[in-house]
């Protein structure tokens, strides 16, 4: 049994709908970075979960802005990339009527409480992260690390904790951090006082680590140059054919899923998968040579990406600027009362 709020105090108000009324259904959380071109590792790692728990799901949905800029960024880039993810989440099916679709810099409360997580996650955890010491050490780096690199983990934890989350769903590069917001979230309950509510992780079967085409053996990446390796949202189908074409397989031309031996035929025989929802080894008995499972997985991943691109077009700049401001204010109702939980429990003098 984990230590905490097992459940939210109910009845609460659920956050889709407009008459306010309550609701018992679970919570779930979950963002995406705006640091470059939304790619197949995040839609089906995270956003097409996103998508289908809406369904049954009080659902709230994030641009994390902040945590684009724990690496260097121009000026303005974390701008136009927020409105672009923002628009491929809302073509993708995120739909504003039945989630809580916003901005993280739009709710000051994240990074309010980010510095309050700050103080319950020790030095030590975070020198463990994974990410950390991947993205400290490559060249998009460019030798400068930031102190936020290291900690934005606690921001994360921020981030779910804020909404009495029940469920994150993600992708299984996320796996750690979640796992450190599950600690934090139990330290500071028994330091101050139940008053988070202990998150689950949620990660898909097939799809959790879409590899690189080229690089089996490193996951599909936003901010990491592999222009053959990484298929892209807006990717044209000239171009997802010859990336699935150009993908490196291996020298046995056996079909079939073994992800230590055969990482990148295991790759293509996982995308197909979580493209068709299927399974992967009963898929590659379907397959004798890589050229087919290439071609056929191109088509499936096409016709997930050839709508959703489609739908893009038709959503303007005030679409998903609207869009947003709904989404700001109702995360902020339920944001703030969480926060003021928090700085109850901790005992700090509040302003008259
Ligand atoms: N390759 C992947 N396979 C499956 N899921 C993935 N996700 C990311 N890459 C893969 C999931 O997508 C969600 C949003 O990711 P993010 O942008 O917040 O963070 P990230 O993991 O840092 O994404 P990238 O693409 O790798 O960008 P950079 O290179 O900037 O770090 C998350 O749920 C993630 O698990």
């Amino acid at each position: 049994m984990v230590a905490g709020r097992s459940a939210r105090p109910l009845p609460y108000i659920c956050v889709n709908s407009s008459s306010a009324a309550p609701s018992d259904r679970p919570r779930v959380f979950s963002g995406i970075q705006p640091s470059g071109s939304s790619h197949l590792g995040n839609y089906l790692g995270a956003i097409k979960n996103w998508h289908r728990l809406q369904d049954d799901h009080d659902a709230v949905y994030c641009v994390v802005d902040l945590h684009a800029l724990t690496l260097p960024k121009e000026a303005g880039e974390v701008l136009a990339g927020t409105m672009d993810i923002a628009r491929m989440l809302l073509a993708s099916g995120i739909d504003p009527e039945r989630s809580v679709f916003f901005v993280q810099s739009h709710v000051p409360a994240h990074a309010e409480l980010g510095w309050l997580m700050q103080t319950v996650t020790a030095y030590g955890e975070l020198s463990r992260m994974t990410q950390f010491k991947d993205k400290s050490t490559r060249d998009g780096a460019s030798g400068f690390v930031s102190a936020a690199l290291f900690t934005y983990p606690a921001l994360q934890a921020a981030d779910i904790l804020l909404y009495d989350t029940n469920v994150v769903p993600v992708g299984d590069d996320q796996r750690q951090h979640l796992e450190l917001s599950r600690d934090v979230a139990t330290r500071f309950n028994s330091r101050y006082g139940d008053t988070f509510v202990v998150p689950e992780h949620r990660i898909p079967e097939a799809g959790a680590r879409v590899m690189d085409l080229q690089h089996p053996e490193n996951k599909m990446s936003k901010s990491v140059d592999s222009p053959l390796g990484t298929v892209n949202m807006l990717d044209t189908r000239k171009e997802v054919e010859k990336k699935f074409k150009k993908a490196v397989t291996d020298n046995d031309g056996e079909v079939r899923f073994d992800r230590e031996a055969k990482p990148g035929v295991s790759n293509l025989l996982e995308i197909l998968a979580a493209t068709t929802d299927a399974d992967p080894t009963t898929l590659a008995a379907n397959y004798e040579q890589y050229g087919p499972l290439k071609a056929d997985t191109a088509e499936a991943v096409l016709s997930i990406i050839e709508p959703i691109q489609e739908k893009l077009a038709s959503i303007s700049d005030d679409d998903v600027s609207d869009a947003l401001a709904v989404g700001a204010a109702k995360a902020s109702a339920i944001a703030e009362g969480v926060l003021d939980r928090a700085y109850d429990a901790v005992g700090l003098m509040r302003r008259r």
